[in-house]
């Protein structure tokens, strides 16, 4: 840390939020709690093209809303007592405190699940084809729909979720099995978060084979360096509700199954407020994404992520 830095005072992950916009742990949570976990996860259902409706059981009745995990339909509900590993790890508790304050809430937890190729039907993946936001709820049997299943998504921020919410909350990120360039590991564009709100999809143009130059639509812009998180197991990181990250389809012959959290601040003041503080641009939006018909149908189709 240089000297700057350090005259700040900052916890290193406040640091780490105003420099990155994100907080990559040193240590893992604990990798055997994270086996343990998986394995049930992995017994409860088969993660392959029998999580999906017939392509004639979904144009019978498209829906397009309401496909993701929600209370009293969310597989981690199930196990909820096998969750200290990550919720009460002393560096993650310490950490998550400095920016969100001791009395920080869990707005969301949810299983993630990317679907491999070989388990995604040739009839999705031809609709799908060039979507930026490939969440396949749609698709999936309302039964499965406790997870939300991705066969990638491109650079976004997750304030994508909360039009009219400040950002004052972060996401926290775990892999439970190790994760290598082909298990759809996540793409983070550092510094991004800088620019404040901006609507999806995002205005960036490749520099180099892993930077861009990010524009937010009024004027501002910022170069910035893409980092791929592989990891092993309980490999955790943290980012900004404005950082853009994404990922590619799964590209390996299993799935990817990852933990995540959304974490909010409490009442007090907060690391966050001195990160928020060093934005250059707005803290909400009204309107996060333009990429959506009336029912919620993809009406763009590009994307960036699966360029890079
Ligand atoms: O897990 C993934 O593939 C993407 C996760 C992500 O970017 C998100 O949920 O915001």
């Amino acid at each position: 840390m240089n000297a700057q830095k350090a005259a700040r005072g900052h916890h290193p992950a406040v640091e780490a939020f105003i420099e990155d916009g994100a907080h990559l742990f040193d240590q893992p949570v604990d990798p055997d709690a994270c086996a343990a976990l998986l394995a049930q996860i992995r017994a409860d259902r088969h993660f392959d093209h029998r999580l999906f409706l017939t392509e004639a059981e979904f144009d019978a009745d498209p829906q397009y809303t309401g496909v993701n995990p929600r209370p009293g339909r969310n597989l981690l509900e199930r196990f909820e007592d096998r969750l200290a590993f990550v919720e009460q790890d002393p560096n993650v508790v310490d950490a998550v405190s400095a920016l969100l304050g001791p009395g920080y809430t869990i707005l969301n937890k949810k299983v993630v699940c990317g679907v491999s190729q070989a388990s995604v039907p040739a009839w999705i993946r031809a609709r799908i084809l060039g979507n930026p936001v490939n969440n396949l709820g749609a698709y999936v049997r309302p039964e499965y729909r406790d997870v939300t299943y991705f066969y990638g998504i491109d650079f976004h921020q997750d304030l994508i979720d909360y039009k009219e919410r400040p950002a004052d909350f972060l996401t926290l990120y775990v892999y439970l099995h190790p994760v290598s360039r082909q298990d759809a590991p996540l793409f983070l564009l550092k510094g991004t978060h800088r620019l404040g709100g901006t609507v999806f999809p995002h205005d960036l143009t490749a520099t180099s084979e892993a930077s861009w130059t990010y524009r937010d639509g009024r004027g501002g812009e910022v170069e910035t360096d893409q980092l791929i998180l592989t990891g092993g197991a309980g490999f955790t990181g943290m980012w900004h509700a404005c950082t853009l990250h994404g990922t590619q389809p799964d590209a390996a012959d299993h799935e990817r199954i990852s933990l995540r959290y959304l974490l909010a601040q409490g009442p007090a003041r907060a690391g966050m407020d001195e990160v928020n503080a060093t934005l250059r641009g707005p803290l909400s939006l009204t309107e996060t994404r333009v990429d959506l018909d009336a029912a919620g149908a993809a009406q763009v189709k590009r994307n960036t992520i699966n360029q890079a």
